[in-house]
């Protein structure tokens, strides 16, 4: 299994975008792309529907071993051999959400994952402080996949990197066109949603984000 100290490119198969029916062939083509990790989001599904989700595509996952990342719902992780869960700031708190899915899986250290929604600097800090595996840094831009969120732009990715010792992941209105920029501004692992899930080709797009966040990290360790 991947962890998500190496991952760089963390993908969401969001039911918002997707048809359902399509559920499978959009989750093979993020794998295929090498999504570095995966979450199952789907706002407003009760959690029937979600165990429904995520039985379709847990066997993927597992095979490509990429953490498998449940939205809202950590008291599924267990169930369900989810790899984590990830909770926003109007959710759980990291501990209850980690008491909430670690109970099948005592033991198995370090897992479950926890990850957290940050869309500040403090609450970075408090995440790290929570015991947040990793978090989402974000939305950097306006995004329809998040609406009413404000944008938080790009000035304080660099100090989250310098403050917070976490797989920072940033997220909102990232895609192609963009994502230098982003990297410019400090970043080094980001979420992209819409753009990949719009994409004509799912695994083409995932490819090409992943080589410059690939090439990105060769240069920033040499
Ligand atoms: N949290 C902050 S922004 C966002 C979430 C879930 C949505 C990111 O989606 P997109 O489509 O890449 O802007
Ligand atoms: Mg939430």
């Amino acid at each position: 299994m991947k962890s998500i100290t190496e991952a760089l490119l963390y993908g969401i198969v969001d039911l918002g975008y997707i048809n359902p029916a399509l559920l499978e062939d959009v989750t093979a083509r993020l794998l295929e792309g090498g999504v570095d990790a995966l979450q199952l989001r789907a706002k407003g599904s009760d959690e029937e529907e979600i165990e429904s989700y995520a039985r379709r595509i847990i066997g993927l996952t597992e095979s490509a071993g990429v953490p498998l990342i449940l939205n809202d719902h950590p008291e599924l992780v267990p169930s369900m051999g989810a790899q984590g869960a990830h909770v926003g700031q109007d959710d759980f708190s990291v501990s209850d959400a980690r008491w909430r899915a670690g109970r099948a899986l005592a033991g198995e250290v370090p897992l479950p994952l926890i990850g957290k929604s940050t869309h500040s600097v403090a609450q970075a800090i408090d995440a790290l402080e929570q015991g947040a595996d990793y978090i989402g840094f974000g939305p950097l831009f306006a995004t329809p996949t998040k609406p009413g969120r404000p944008a938080i732009g790009l000035e304080d990715i660099r100090e989250v990197h310098r403050l917070v010792n976490l797989p920072i992941f940033c997220i909102g209105g990232i895609k192609r066109e963009n994502l230098e920029h982003v990297l410019d501004a400090g970043a080094r692992r980001v979420v992209v949603v819409s753009a990949i899930l719009q994409a004509a080709d799912i695994a083409g797009y995932c490819r090409e984000v992943k080589a410059v966040l690939l090439a990105r990290a060769a240069t920033a360790t040499h």
